[in-house]
């Protein structure tokens, strides 16, 4: 922790269900205009083919990089507090469609392993559309449990099945 009790963040923001744009900038609007959160970074946005339930619409995707003093469940609980906002319903299907998903990836060189939350998150050293925009706004950054850089971890992904595409700004 720095002194001033600030923890830097990365979060990822996905959605495939509605104005997909639309509710990843909603999200990212409402936690940008939050007192606990400064020194928002977001990456580029991408198009992304679905991963691990392939029956549904591709994705929009992005990072963000940002400083809060919330505690990682107080985090959690704006998460997901901004995503129903967003207007997104219990899910019906397991990485199934979503109005709007905000995921905690790392926060700060913590490792958490608790029923709520798992961070760094447990599947987003397999995920290209979790590690492309991340690696544009930090490549250097360390994973704290594999001890290798995001970009390194990107390098290494042979799966050539997720198919990223960059959305012109
Ligand atoms: N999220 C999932 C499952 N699959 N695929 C893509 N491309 N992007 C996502 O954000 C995503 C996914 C569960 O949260
Ligand atoms: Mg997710
Ligand atoms: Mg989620």
């Amino acid at each position: 922790m720095h002194s001033s009790g600030q923890h830097t963040v990365f979060i990822s923001v996905g959605a495939n269900l509605g104005d997909k744009m639309g509710n990843c900038r909603f999200g990212i609007a409402q936690l940008s205009a939050r007192a606990d959160v400064d020194q928002v970074v977001v990456s580029p946005f991408y198009r992304t083919a679905p991963v691990d339930y392939l029956d549904q619409d591709w994705f929009v995707n992005a990072a963000l990089r940002l400083t809060t003093r919330q505690a990682p469940l107080e985090l959690l609980d704006t998460l997901i507090a901004i995503q129903k906002q967003a207007g997104r319903q219990e899910d019906k299907i397991r990485y199934g469609p979503r109005v709007l998903d905000l995921d905690i990836i790392f926060y700060a060189d913590r490792v958490i392993r608790e029923p709520r939350l798992e961070v760094p998150h447990p599947r987003m050293h397999k995920r290209r559309f979790v590690l492309q925009p991340i690696c544009d706004i930090e490549p250097a950054f360390i994973h704290p449990v594999r001890g290798q850089t995001v970009q390194a971890l990107l390098d290494r992904l042979d799966d050539d099945q997720q198919e990223i595409f960059p959305i012109d700004a």
